[in-house]
C-alpha cells in the first residue's frame, strides 16, 4: 500500500550534523531548509557571522556545497562575482547565494547589496536574521527590535534598552523592485521550503529573510526554539508572507496571539513593562492590519 507523504521537504540533506552553532541555534535549521529547498546546485558566500564558524574547521565541514567566505560587507559583491564567473563559464544552471546575518546585511553589508539588487544580480540573498550581531557577543545591530536588551543597549543603563524600531529590510528591498522577496522562518519549514523553491525559478535578485531564534542571544531556552519561532508568527511580529512582483500576499495568517505570550519566553525582554508591552502590541496590530489591507487590494 502506498504510504501518503507527510511532508513536502526533501529528505536529501545539504547540510550534515556537525555544525558548531549552539543547542537549538535557529541559523541552523535556516540553512538546512533553505539547502533543502535549492539542492547541490548551488554556491553559498557567507561573511563574517555566526555561519562563517558553524560549518567547522579545515579540513571538516557540514555543507555538502560549494563554499565562499568573504568579507562583511562584501556577501552581495562576493555573490556579484561569482555569477559573474560562474555565466562565463556557462554554468547558468547554478544557484548562488549569499547567505549573512541581519547585522552584515542591515547595516554593514547595506550598501553591496543595494547594487547588486540594483543590478537584478541573478542571485538569491538570505538574511538569517537571529536580531543582533551575535557572533561578537549580542552587540544591537538594526534589525534589533525594540524593547529588547542587548550588550550595547544594557537595561538599568540611563537609555536602557533598544529605542529604535527594527529596520525594515523588506521594505528596503521592495523599493529595489526586486520580482521576489520573501519572509520564512523555521517555524514553519513547509512554507519556508516552498519559498525557497519558488526563489529558485526566478530570474534576478531574490531576497529571503528568515526568522531566526538565537538561544544565548535571547537568553531563552535551546529547547523552545521551534515554539518560539511559532509564536513570533502566531502573535504577528513575524507575518509571513511574498512579494512577487511588487504583489504582497500573506502565507500564513497566524493565529493573533498576545505579543506577551511571544515576549515572556525571551530573557531579553524581561525588563519591559506592561505599558511597554502594550505600546508593541499596538505597533504589531496597526503593522498587520496595514499589511492585511495591502493583500487585500493587490492588482
Ligand atoms: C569589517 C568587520 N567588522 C567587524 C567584524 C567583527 N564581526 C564578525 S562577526 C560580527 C557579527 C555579525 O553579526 P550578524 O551579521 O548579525 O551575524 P551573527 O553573528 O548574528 O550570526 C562582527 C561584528 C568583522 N569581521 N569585520
Ligand atoms: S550565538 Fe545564536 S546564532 Fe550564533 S550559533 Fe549560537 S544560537 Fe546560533
Ligand atoms: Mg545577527
Amino acid at each position: 500500500m502506498a504510504l501518503t507523504p507527510r511532508t513536502t521537504i526533501p529528505e536529501e540533506e545539504y547540510a550534515y550534523p556537525g555544525s558548531t552553532g549552539c543547542p537549538g541555534c535557529g541559523a541552523n535549521l535556516v540553512m538546512r531548509y533553505l539547502l533543502k529547498g535549492l539542492g547541490d546546485r548551488t554556491i553559498v558566500t557567507i561573511p563574517a557571522c555566526c555561519w562563517a564558524v558553524m560549518p567547522g574547521y579545515w579540513p571538516s565541514h557540514c555543507l555538502k556545497i560549494p563554499m565562499v567566505y568573504c568579507a562583511f560587507e562584501a556577501t552581495a559583491a562576493s555573490l556579484s562575482g561569482i555569477r559573474a564567473a560562474l555565466d562565463v563559464r556557462g554554468e547558468t544552471d547554478v544557484t548562488v547565494v549569499g547567505f549573512a546575518g541581519d547585522g552584515g546585511t542591515v547595516d554593514i553589508g547595506l550598501q553591496a547589496l543595494s547594487g547588486a539588487a540594483e543590478r537584478q544580480t541573478d542571485a538569491i540573498y538570505v538574511m538569517y536574521d537571529n536580531e543582533a550581531y551575535m557572533n561578537t557577543g549580542i552587540q544591537r545591530s538594526g534589525s534589533t527590535p525594540w524593547g529588547a536588551w542587548t550588550t550595547t543597549t544594557p537595561v538599568g543603563d540611563a537609555k536602557g534598552f533598544k529605542r529604535e524600531p527594527k529596520k525594515d529590510i523588506m521594505r528596503i528591498m521592495e523599493a529595489h523592485d526586486v520580482p521576489y522577496a520573501a519572509t520564512v522562518s523555521v517555524g514553519h519549514p513547509e512554507d519556508f521550503v516552498k519559498k525557497v523553491r519558488k526563489a529558485k525559478e526566478v530570474s534576478g535578485f531574490r531576497f529571503i529573510h528568515a526568522y531566526s531564534p538565537c538561544p544565548p542571544g535571547w537568553r531563552m531556552n535551546p529547547m523552545k526554539t521551534i515554539e518560539v519561532a511559532r509564536l513570533a508568527v502566531d502573535s504577528r511580529i513575524f507575518p509571513l508572507y511574498e512579494i512577487v512582483n511588487g504583489d504582497l500576499t500573506i502565507t500564513r495568517k497566524g493565529k493573533g496571539v498576545p505579543v506577551s505570550e511571544y515576549l515572556s519566553l525571551q530573557g531579553r525582554f524581561a525588563h519591559l513593562s506592561e505599558e511597554d508591552i502594550a505600546k508593541i502590541q499596538i505597533g504589531v496590530d496597526e503593522a498587520f492590519a496595514a499589511m492585511e489591507k495591502r493583500a487585500a487590494t493587490k492588482n
